[in-house]
């Protein structure tokens, strides 16, 4: 039986360092409900600083902060603009409609990233018997695009359309980390295009648990009572918010490391019999890749399992291998290394 996997199905697969657990035991905590947990308002109130936004919100995961994001910014009946791969559409079990009453519009993009053109084109018309679009959503780095990078000039370009038609605009910031020092551009350079941006602590930067909302103060006061709604006001949760602290102050740079083991492993597997890859796409850490015929992915993920390497589905029939804090780089040539071995009869 394996036991020491090569895990590259997630950067949500690491686990606490000792230095980060410390810091969630020693944490100052006190009851959030009534705004009383010191770590948490200071978690609060750094990656608002950061972001650049007077407001930010503590949350238990990247998708109860979009839902809040768009419980937040709409009414129900009304449309919201998505890319058709972003994760808002496709992994986030339909709570627009469930949650918050409203109707995506899934706007194709290339690698994620849509036009300002294609946005603009799908915005509704003001007449009585169509629902009106309220909201434009981003997804900066694109996960299903593979790690892309949105880049800044196209984000203005797509807030001038917002902007002009009235919308709101948010960001899934999810790793917008790795966004930021893949290409040196500030965090708040990128956020201060948008309304709203929520960010991960549990993805690259290797926290357990959290992500925050962040935003207008009035706009976080309003996803805060959502977020008591939604069954996630939380008590002492400054346990876990020291984490995300410790996150941001250990682990923000360290993340150019993982993309190196990204472009390294792309690299290997590139020019292969068995597998399709422009090298040129891996911009962060994400890796999706193609598989030749008659190779198919259920089969190659399972095999890649039996041979010691976790993998998960990327985007229609590819696979996506993620780098993480806990993979070396030692390791990521070894599971390229084991994927290229891969023989179909
Ligand atoms: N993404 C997960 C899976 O759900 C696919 C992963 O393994 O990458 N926005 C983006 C862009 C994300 O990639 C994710 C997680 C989320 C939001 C949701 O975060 P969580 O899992 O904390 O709810």
């Amino acid at each position: 039986m394996i036991t020491d996997y090569i895990d590259l199905r997630s950067d949500t697969v690491t686990k606490p360092s000792a230095g980060m657990r410390k810091a969630m035991a020693d944490a100052e905590v006190g009851d959030d409900v009534f705004g009383e947990d010191p770590t948490v308002n200071r978690l609060q109130e750094k990656v608002a600083g950061l972001l650049g936004k007077e407001a930010g919100l503590y949350v238990a995961s990247g998708v109860m902060s979009n839902q809040l994001a768009l419980k937040s910014h709409t009414n129900p009946g009304d449309e919201v603009i998505v890319e058709r791969d972003s994760h808002i559409f496709n992994y986030e079990t339909a709570a627009p409609a469930l949650l918050s009453g409203i109707q995506l519009n899934p706007v194709p993009g290339m690698r994620g990233l849509m036009t300002a053109e294609d946005v603009e084109e799908s915005i509704r018309p003001e007449v009585y018997y169509m629902m009106p679009t309220r909201l434009v959503c981003l997804e900066n780095t694109h996960n299903r695009g593979g790690g892309t990078i949105y880049p800044l000039a196209l984000i203005g370009k797509i807030r001038e359309v917002a902007a002009r038609h009235n919308l709101k605009y948010h960001l899934d910031g999810a790793r917008l980390w790795n966004a930021s020092v893949a290409t040196g551009i500030k965090v708040s350079e990128y956020a201060k295009h948008f309304d709203s941006v929520s960010v991960c602590l549990s993805k690259g930067l290797g926290a357990p648990v959290g992500s925050v909302l962040t935003g207008t103060r009035e706009y976080i006061d309003r996803a805060r009572r959502f977020r008591k709604i939604f069954g996630g006001g939380m008590r002492q949760a400054g346990i876990i918010a020291a984490a995300g602290l410790y996150a941001l102050e250990n682990n923000i740079d360290r993340l150019s490391e993982d993309h190196e083991k990204a472009k390294t492993f792309a690299g290997m597997i590139a020019n292969s019999k068995q597998f399709e890859i422009n090298v040129d796409y891996v911009e962060t850490n994400i890796v999706i890749f193609g598989l030749k015929p008659p190779i198919r992915m259920d089969q190659f993920i399972g095999d890649a399992k039996s041979a010691g390497v976790l993998l998960s589905a990327g985007t229609a029939g590819k696979v996506r291998a993620v780098m993480h804090m806990d993979v070396s780089l030692e390791k990521v040539r070894k599971a390229a290394e084991t994927l290229l071995k891969y023989r179909v009869d």
